[in-house]
């Protein structure tokens, strides 16, 4: 749900300042990570997806091939209140997304596309959430 995705992209965003520096993700492009989820903003710069790859790895939930581990990425959204509710569906959309993309070589370019692509999956099957729940559980981690 909305609610479960608001606690995992507040807690997930908060790897951004850490990895500002080497994926060279400016705040001009993005100044808080929770904007991931804003109408107006287009996921598709590279360094996001550079950013997308070090947070993930803060937090294990990708493989050395930069594809998501869905076992650890699963116990990472059970993690969250009412995770398990939201756990299984996150991993088949995202892993939906991947396959899409499987053929590009360059792993930020690729990772990019697939998180723009959950994205707009992610609003079809209205897990989406506002900013504004995001902003509202953010003081929690
Ligand atoms: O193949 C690469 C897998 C990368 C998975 C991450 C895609 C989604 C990242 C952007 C949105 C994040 C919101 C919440 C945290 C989900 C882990």
């Amino acid at each position: 749900t909305a609610e479960v995705m608001s606690h995992v992209t507040a807690h997930f965003g908060k790897a951004l300042e850490e990895c500002r520096e080497e994926s060279g993700l400016s705040a001009e492009i993005l100044e808080e990570f929770q904007h991931f989820w804003r109408e107006d903003f287009e996921v598709v710069h590279r360094e996001l997806g550079c950013a997308i790859i070090c947070m993930s790895n803060k937090f294990s939930l990708l493989q050395d091939d930069s594809r998501m581990h869905h076992v650890n990425m699963h116990d990472y959204v059970k993690s969250f209140p009412n995770g398990e509710i939201l756990s299984g569906k996150l991993v088949e959309l995202i892993h939906n997304c991947e396959k899409k993309f499987d053929s590009m070589t360059d792993d930020c370019d690729r990772v990019v596309k697939v998180a723009a692509c959950f994205k707009v999956d992610a609003k079809a099957a209205g897990i989406a959430p506002e900013v504004a729940m995001i902003e509202a559980v953010m003081e929690k981690y």
